[in-house]
């Protein structure tokens, strides 16, 4: 059962705002030891990291301790936090959670390009391994693509990746864009796929050649209860949700095993049709990662060789 939750500091959520699932059930699937929520967020608390003044949207607060706390209860060794829009370019609520979680966090951040190389300096030692361009139009006001490149070539030296948010339609005229960065590119939801349209059809395909002509590229085979059409949801127990979304994550999962990442996507902003609950996302993982090899890779191997390559085995 979810219960509402706050926004702290002198912020009002967003109206119709879904609040983050309370009480997520114990997942059935046993992780791998040493499994990665690669795809989460933290909010705030607004008193103390406030929302930016560009948002497109206010949440409920969602702390690092209440992220910690589902780690440990989804049976997760450890988070990658991403940079979430509502804080803008002000990294310092992901910082903190990286370093309070004693290196058991990285981060993605989102930065301009006036940054510094002290500041560029001081995220590598908090955790940061990586910046998002979120493209997504409802999400953020448009960047130019110079400005984009500029910040993927100063980051590159760092070690660090990029991670694109797109949609699916977008896909061909940011090609060109992408296909210049001169890091791994991890995408995030699989590029948001259509999943009413076949899993071979022409959208896709373009999204699996874009994988299989660029080896640089990895993706995210998280958030099906955003890209369902049909469903069923995440919620009473039940164990075969989103199967129309399963298709198009086992397709990526089986032809790309080693450059994929599975997120909880927790707190799940802007959701609009129901908040699921986390143990049954996590039983998800089962129906696209069908053996322990590939639930291994998926959790364990790939996000540790990207985030944590010092102790990658
Ligand atoms: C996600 C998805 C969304 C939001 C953001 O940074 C964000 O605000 O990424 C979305 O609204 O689809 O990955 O959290």
């Amino acid at each position: 059962m979810s219960k509402p939750r706050p926004t702290s500091g002198p912020f009002d959520k967003t109206p119709g705002w879904l609040d983050w699932y309370t009480g997520p059930s114990q997942p059935r699937l046993q992780l791998p030891p040493g499994s990665v929520d690669a795809h989460c967020h933290v909010f705030g608390p607004g008193e103390q990291f406030p929302y930016a003044p560009e948002r497109k949207y206010t949440p409920c607060d969602a702390s690092k301790a209440q992220l910690f706390a589902l780690r440990d209860h989804l049976g997760f060794a450890r988070n990658v936090i991403v940079q979430a829009t509502c804080h803008g370019a002000d990294n310092r609520a992901l910082v903190d959670a990286c370093i309070a979680s004693q290196g058991r966090a990285r981060g993605v951040a989102t930065v301009k390009r006036g940054i510094s190389d002290a500041e560029l300096q001081a995220l590598h030692e908090a955790g940061v391994r990586g910046v998002r361009f979120n493209l997504v139009k409802r999400l953020v006001d448009f960047t130019p693509k110079d400005e984009l490149l500029e910040i993927a070539a100063r980051i590159a030296p760092l070690g660090w990746h990029v991670v694109i948010y797109f949609e699916a339609v977008d896909l061909s005229e940011l090609w060109d864009f992408f296909t210049a960065l001169p890091t791994t590119v991890v995408v995030d939801h699989m590029g948001r796929p259509d999943v009413s349209l076949p899993v071979d059809g022409p959208q896709f395909e373009l999204f699996v050649k874009f994988m299989r002509d660029y080896p640089n590229v990895w993706s995210k085979v998280s958030c099906p209860e955003r890209l369902s059409v049909t469903g069923p949801r995440a919620l009473n127990g039940e164990q075969a949700a989103y199967r129309d979304v399963v298709p198009f994550a086992r397709r990526l999962v089986q032809t790309f095993p080693e450059r994929v990442l599975w997120g909880t996507d927790w707190p799940h902003p802007n959701l609009k049709d129901h908040m699921p609950d986390d143990g049954l996302l996590v039983d998800f993982i089962a129906h696209i990662a069908p053996t322990p090899g590939l639930q291994r890779k998926l959790l364990v191997d790939n996000p540790m060789r990207l985030y944590w390559p010092e102790e990658a085995a």
